[in-house]
């Protein structure tokens, strides 16, 4: 049997908002419309980086299906899209003359959404830095603050007045420690330098940008943070798990929050941070108007005694996991929903992103997907438990629409509630999508 959530609109607050969420490299395809190259597509078409060495040339091809693709946001009962410019694809050289093909581009797109009664919930970053920048230094460069605020700025001017909120960055965790830390992502670095430059950069770039705008009147101003659940792997590696949860989970919370990073990330990267960097601390720490969370799974941490910092590993563990191996936690979504509405007394909060990828298939033209609902299901509940305490959340937005290119992992792990044949691009509405519209609809219809 096919089933729903547990879950009705009216068990969420009156102006609580549903949205689905993706991001442009992810689903436009960066070969069409005159883009400039960002780090991406050079970091795929390095041998060993991407799964089956695959690129987002085409992706989903968005670029040329956005109808359908907003028809089928409206068409579950969303309230709101939450989408990000290719910051490549507007500015090919990073900086500079827009490319008039993407100012059109983006101008039907954003229309097309407050046409359909879709809120526009914009991203100015989601990972697409211009290759020109890169070669001058990406993230590790303090200059990447102006070029940045220059490009926000632009986009504001073109857009800003059909925008109903802008986060400045996505998961700048993943923009600085697992693409120059890890090496996961672009630019592949394995470098602490860098990476120490680019968790402080991020939030200088953060910070530009999000005052410009301000000065500009642009309103509803946040940034998107990631989190996860960190446990340690055994008692023995409390600290490990305390190292993890300061870089992870603190660092850039405590800085928007209080102006401060942690000590205990201090201790291993305050000697590789640029020169200055307390200086920039106010800045970075000037009010949001609200703050995206993107919360996932559960992590547990193991001490590598011997090893240079942060000297830590991640273990598997023994709760369900998703196709991405990732622990399912929902517990972990309200505590870290209570913590951040200590953090930040009265912000409103918003889950910008929560989804499970799996191993989904087209049966008898239907796509089965009880586990995705299962888990959507479970993380709703930690809204409403949030909610209950306290906390002013205001929104949830599933990651992803559709099924589109997971980074380094190419073409190979499908989190959306509609599924795409990478071959024909034909899209088919899973049962997940069927949930939200179950949930959703009655009352978006009416409304519209
Ligand atoms: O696909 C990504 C997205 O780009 C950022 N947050 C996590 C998602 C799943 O890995």
């Amino acid at each position: 049997m096919q089933p729903a959530f547990s879950h009705r609109r009216a068990d969420f607050p009156e102006d609580f908002l549903f949205g689905a969420a993706t991001s442009a490299t992810q689903i436009e395809g960066t070969a069409f419309g005159g883009a400039g190259a960002s780090h991406w597509d050079t970091f795929a078409l390095t041998p060993g980086n991407v799964v089956r060495g695959e690129t987002a040339a085409r992706a989903c091809d968005h670029y040329h299906r956005w109808e359908e693709d907003l028809d089928l946001i409206a068409g579950a009962g969303f309230d709101a899209y939450r989408f990000s410019i290719n910051w490549a694809r507007l500015l090919p050289e990073g900086t500079g003359k827009p490319n008039p093909a993407a100012l059109a581009f983006y101008d039907r797109l954003i229309d097309g959404m407050c046409a359909r009664g879709l809120q526009p919930f914009l991203t100015l970053y989601h990972w697409d830095l211009p290759t020109a920048l890169a070669h001058r230094g990406g993230w590790a460069n303090r200059d990447i603050t102006g070029w940045f605020t220059d490009y926000a700025l632009t986009v504001q001017r073109r857009f800003g007045d059909r925008l109903a909120s802008t986060a400045t960055l996505n998961e700048p965790w993943c923009v600085a420690w697992l693409s120059h830390f890890i090496g996961a992502h672009a630019p592949g670095l394995r470098d602490i330098s860098a990476a120490a430059r680019a968790m402080h950069f991020t939030l200088t770039a953060h910070a530009g940008a999000l005052a410009a705008l301000r000065a500009e009147g642009a309103k509803n101003l946040g940034i998107v943070l990631n989190f996860e659940h960190v446990d340690p792997a055994s008692p023995a590696d409390e600290g490990a798990a305390a190292t993890e949860e300061a870089l992870f989970n603190r660092w850039f919370a405590e800085a928007l929050a209080l102006g401060r990073y942690p000590a205990k990330a201090l201790q291993g990267l305050e000697c590789w941070l640029p020169k200055g960097w307390q200086a920039d601390l106010d800045a970075i720490a000037a009010p949001l108007d609200w703050l995206g969370v993107n919360y996932y799974r559960r992590a547990l941490k193991a001490a590598v005694p011997g090893t240079p910092w942060p000297a830590t590993r991640e273990v598997e563990g023994p709760l369900p996991k998703t196709t991405m191996g990732w622990e399912i936690h929902p517990d972990g979504l309200s505590d870290r929903l209570v913590k951040l509405a200590r953090l930040f007394p009265g912000l409103p909060l918003c889950v910008t992103e929560n989804g499970m990828s799996a191993d989904d298939h087209i049966t008898d033209g239907a796509v089965a997907d009880p586990d995705r609902i299962a888990y959507v299901d479970a993380h709703l509940a930690a809204c409403r438990a949030a909610i209950a305490a306290g906390v002013p959340l205001k929104g949830y937005f599933y990651w992803s629409l559709m099924d589109n290119y997971e980074w380094a992992l190419g073409y190979d792990k499908r989190f959306g509630l509609i599924h795409v044949d990478f071959e024909s691009l034909k899209r088919t509405p899973k049962w997940s999508y069927q949930a939200f519209q179950h949930m959703l609809l009655p009352r978006t219809l009416s409304a519209r």
